[in-house]
């Protein structure tokens, strides 16, 4: 216990913690797992009233993983692995919380997570070397080590129309979905938004409501999943040969484990590559598409091959070519904004009861008590859903109140865009981590992969830190630095920067532009990550 956890008054010396973590999702869930095996005392601090984070919020109609359940999904126990029950290739929302659920459960989680509660505040107090951690149900806690476990897309970006207070409608975030769920039957529906989230949403509610107003600002590049249930042969052969798939999965940059090794498509002669693309296509998901040739996120002709094809199958699946023209993504690469995964999303647009409306060509001016004024028309709406996304990989951590050695803030310490050291750590904040911080490559691949190797390594260092008998563990400004212009250096290399996504910051006005994951893949990632902890925690300093 810290010399003088009675001096802060509002401590209970009960409540003081090794490690608090804020945020129950994945990533939370196993650091509480692991870091209490190694003997630590951790506390979870999670605002929902549920395990689960983004799959808690996430509620709204078609929400559902685009990577393949078997592989989005803990590795870490072949008990949990051998026991869970995947139904579909891409499990929806409830079943991925009830697998968070099964979880918690399995591993006794729960009498160590304070659910219904936000972290407000920590604060780093140099003299005791820990952090007061201030939670929202008025409490003070005390702890050697934070980590921000709040996941990359879970500060949302509120909707500022004008004239939204005096909706008489109802209207939701798609991340902030109501419990008790949205009856949309017989309703006349507007969908803002046609990211990943509105491009799930849209194709589940057109099947319910009376009419669906899609309006779109930038179109997107979109391929179809081809969920289907999972048979139990499929999933025994999976189990079967489990080890393996997670060691092939580990072993690829985007953490899934197939297809393996691959080549370059450029030179390669344009009907063969559109074959290829076809057989992708064919397979479904970002799996059989992206990783198509090893260089389409790097080369403007392949990528440009890959986009016209897209592009065909747009104009061959939307029937009204007016329509398909505005849902046709042509000035940014495949892959600068977020490849969205489908179900049936484009064949939507085929439906009467669906109406497509380009607000570049047609602005929002307001909303009104009725429905949405455009600049040519006024649409009536009993329901607005806002899909318009998060302040990504940043906004959570930066809506805590963070103040490191001599009261700095994250906010300014990040106000010329954020660094930090592996993603990891950040220079002037000591004994604080981030799961999924800005440099680290999680939302660019299977972030469960990623997110297992990244506790591990909190835990060793965490480990090296106890045996070594140090106070504070920080990041040095130097290698702080390094990271974050490798970080960017990388993804100067790619067709990243090309597109106004929220990879960049670009969705936030104000935000400093600036490319936020590590795009060098999750194995380049790790082993910079093992090389750092092999040559004795480089780029870190510890005091006794
Ligand atoms: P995204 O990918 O940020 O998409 C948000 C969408 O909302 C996108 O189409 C935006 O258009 C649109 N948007 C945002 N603000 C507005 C305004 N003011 N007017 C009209 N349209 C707007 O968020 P998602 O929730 O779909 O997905 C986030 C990630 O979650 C996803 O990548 C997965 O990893 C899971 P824009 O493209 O900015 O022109």
């Amino acid at each position: 216990m810290p010399q003088d956890a009675h001096a802060t008054g509002s401590a209970d010396p009960a409540e003081v913690y090794d490690v608090i973590v804020a945020g129950a999702g994945f990533s939370g869930l196993f650091l509480l797992h692991r870091l209490r095996s190694a003997g630590f005392k951790v506390l979870v601090i999670e605002s929902g009233g549920g395990v689960g984070g983004t799959w808690y919020w996430n509620r709204y109609p078609g929400a559902r993983c685009d990577v393949e359940s078997v592989d989005y999904s803990f590795s870490f126990d072949e008990g949990l692995q051998q026991e869970w029950v995947w139904t579909e290739r891409y499990a929806g929302q409830a079943e991925i919380r009830r697998y968070l659920d099964h979880v918690a459960d399995r591993f006794d989680l729960r009498r160590d997570i304070r659910l219904n509660t936000r972290v407000d505040a920590a604060h780093f107090r140099s003299d005791t070397a820990d952090w007061l951690v201030h939670t929202s149900d008025g409490a003070t806690l005390i702890s050697r080590f934070c980590i921000m476990a709040t996941g990359p897309l879970s500060s949302i970006k509120p909707p500022d129309f004008e004239g939204l207070a005096d909706f008489a409608g109802q209207w939701y975030h798609s991340a902030r979905w109501p419990q008790e769920g949205v009856d949309f039957t017989g309703k006349r529906v507007a969908v803002i938004g046609t990211g990943s989230t509105g491009v799930q949403i849209i194709p589940t509610v057109a099947k319910l409501a009376e009419h669906v107003t899609v309006l779109q600002r930038t179109p997107n590049y979109s391929i179809p999943a081809r969920n289907r249930p999972m048979s139990k042969e499929e999933l025994d052969e999976v189990k079967a040969t489990y080890a393996d798939r997670r060691v092939r999965a580990r072993m690829a940059a985007s953490g899934v484990p197939n297809p393996p090794v691959l080549e370059p498509g450029e030179g390669v002669p344009e009907d063969e590559k559109r074959a290829h693309f076809e057989r992708g296509w064919a397979i479904g998901g970002v799996v059989g598409i992206l990783r198509a040739y090893s260089d389409i996120i790097t080369s403007t002709e392949v990528n440009e091959s890959l986009a016209r094809f897209v592009r065909d199958k747009i104009a061959d699946t939307v029937h009204d070519p007016v329509t398909a023209e505005k849902l046709t993504p042509r000035d940014y690469p495949l892959g600068a904004k977020r490849l969205c995964v489908d179900s049936n999303y484009f064949e939507t647009y085929n439906r009467p009861n669906v109406t497509l409306i380009d607000v570049n060509a047609d602005p929002i001016v307001r909303i009104t008590p009725r429905g949405i004024q455009t600049a040519t028309g006024h649409i009536d709406v009993d329901i607005i859903v806002f899909a318009i996304g998060f302040d990504a990989i940043t906004g959570a951590v930066k809506e805590i109140d963070i103040r490191g050695r001599e009261g700095l803030t994250i906010q300014d310490h990040w106000r010329e865009g954020p660094k930090a050291h592996l993603g990891l750590a950040v220079n002037g904040f000591p004994n604080m981590f981030l799961m999924t911080g800005p440099g680290s490559p999680a939302v660019l691949g299977n972030v469960v992969t990623f997110l297992e190797q990244q506790v591990e390594m909190i835990a060793t260092i965490l480990e090296m830190v106890r045996s070594d008998g140090a106070r504070t563990i920080e990041a040095e400004q130097e290698a702080e630095n390094t990271w974050a212009a490798h970080v960017q250096e990388i993804a100067s290399q790619t067709l990243f920067m090309k597109g106004k996504s929220w990879f960049i910051g670009a969705n936030i006005e104000g935000k400093p532009v600036g490319f936020l994951p590590y795009a060098g893949g999750l194995v380049r990632y790790h082993a910079e990550c093992e090389a750092m902890v092999e040559a004795g925690l480089r780029g870190f300093s510890l005091t006794k």
